[in-house]
């Protein structure tokens, strides 16, 4: 779905909108949500105070904390029953942060997974073999709403079981799949096991995203699956996926569809305005967005706004790749993970130090998170029971060493680096 009436709004026209929207949006909050009343009351501005776009850096900073704070529906601006959807995303002390959707959400969040499937080559009629996670997660459920929009035929096969994604892939013919890049690579591996060669595969399309990739990701899937592999951005605050995503023929970043989600790139340090083109954490607006919309949200994402691209027609700005975070957020295997959220299920052990360092490495394809832990008892059965507890309460699997106590890195005052990332950048 190309919509040129808002993908290739002249700029002045977008600007108008963008302006309208943000103003709208910040007098509801303004009566309707008390939180965002007192910290507007906090930083001294009022909705009128918003006469220019560049206004908005005058406005506070929606942090993950204010969800957290205000949970579970603290930041709503509609009644419970105008309510037709909730996700939630793992929190970092147990709890998870949840993110409410009505009619007006849902049909934003189709039309920009729409766009975004159709940025990335899909085409309506096309079998769509969607292994993104099904649930509490935003990504299957996004992205097949979004599909069922464009006209595709969708398989929801969700992830894992790689050998009945195999089989379906074979037997349904999927022109399109959309997945995180890692288990693209596992795929790959599982096709190239049965014999397929990249040419044999009825792959076209490969929409991918949810944790953070490179080109050189890029050319491995595409040459391994016989795919042209896009990228594809969003979170759960904001909408979930479809904030942005790239066009499959030009593969130069990701439209972000700026009529619905405002960007700005603030310097991590200094939260300051920075220019087009300059790297800093993305910060986010869902304008448009009318059951929970949050205002200027901190993704923690580092990336940098470039102009829209002149070859596609489009207006909008792109985004380049993801280049980290500013937070300690880790994304394994597409799964949000917290250090505090081990912690967690490390102090309600009770056997252990509060002394902990996560490494985190590939090895081969996949990403794998290694928890140190020091204690006193180093045989016995503790390993696997932390591992255990791990599964089960944060839903990741990660392998446990134990260390004698006072081996691990203490804090020397200032921020104590809980995690040593190994990967290179994929
Ligand atoms: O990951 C939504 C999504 C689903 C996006 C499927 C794309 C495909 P959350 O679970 O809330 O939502 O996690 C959001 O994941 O702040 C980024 O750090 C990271 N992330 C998402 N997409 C990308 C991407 C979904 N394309 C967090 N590249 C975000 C790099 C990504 N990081």
């Amino acid at each position: 779905m190309f919509q040129p009436d808002r993908e290739a709004m002249p700029l002045p026209d977008l600007r108008a909108w963008q302006l309208s929207r943000l103003q709208e949006m910040v007098a509801r909050q303004h009566d309707r949500v008390p939180a965002y009343r007192a910290k507007f009351a906090a930083a001294g501005v009022t909705p009128g105070d918003l006469r220019r776009l560049d206004d908005l850096a005058r406005f506070p900073v929606t942090r993950k904390s204010d969800l957290r704070d205000h949970y579970p529906l603290g930041l709503c601006a509609v009644p419970r029953t105008e309510l037709r959807r909730m996700h939630a995303s793992s929190g970092t002390t147990g709890k998870p942060t949840v993110v409410a959707y009505d009619d007006n959400d849902l049909e934003i969040f189709a039309e920009v997974v729409a766009r975004s499937l159709y940025a990335a080559g899909a085409r309506p009629g096309m079998v769509f073999h969607n292994a993104y996670g099904y649930g509490l997660f935003t990504g299957g459920l996004g992205t097949h709403a979004g599909a069922a929009r464009l006209g595709l035929a969708t398989v929801p096969v969700s992830g894992g079981g790689t050998e009945r994604q195999v089989t379906l892939i074979e037997d349904l013919g999927p022109e399109v799949i959309a997945c995180t890049p890692s288990y693209a690579l596992v795929l790959a591996d599982a096709l190239a096991a049965r014999g397929h060669r990249p040419e044999d595969i009825p792959l076209k399309y490969a929409v991918l995203g949810a944790e953070p990739w490179s080109d050189k990701t890029r050319a491995e899937v595409e040459a391994r699956l016989g795919v042209r592999a896009t990228n594809i951005y969003g979170l759960s605050e904001i909408i979930g996926p479809g904030v942005s995503g790239e066009d499959a023929a030009e593969q130069r970043g990701s439209y972000l569809w700026e009529d619905h989600f405002y960007p700005e790139i603030l310097d991590p340090e200094t939260g300051e305005v920075l220019p087009d083109g300059e790297w800093g954490v993305l910060v986010l607006s869902s304008m448009t967005r009318t059951a929970m919309p949050v205002l200027r949200y901190w993704t923690g994402d580092i990336t940098r706004l470039l102009p829209g691209g002149n070859a596609t027609g489009r207006t909008v700005r792109r985004m380049d790749q993801i280049r980290g975070r500013s937070d300690d957020l880790i994304i394994l295997r597409g799964v949000n993970v917290y250090p505090t959220q081990l912690e967690a299920v490390l102090l309600g052990l009770g056997q252990v130090s509060p002394h902990y360092h996560v490494t985190l490495t590939r090895t081969g394809v996949l990403d794998e998170l290694t928890l140190h832990v020091e204690s006193l008892e180093l045989g016995g059965s503790l390993r696997a029971e932390i591992e255990r507890l791990v599964k089960a309460q944060v839903g990741v699997t990660v392998r446990c060493e134990l260390c004698p106590p006072g081996t691990l890195a203490r804090s020397e005052g200032g921020k104590l680096r809980r995690v040593t990332d190994l990967r290179a950048a994929r």
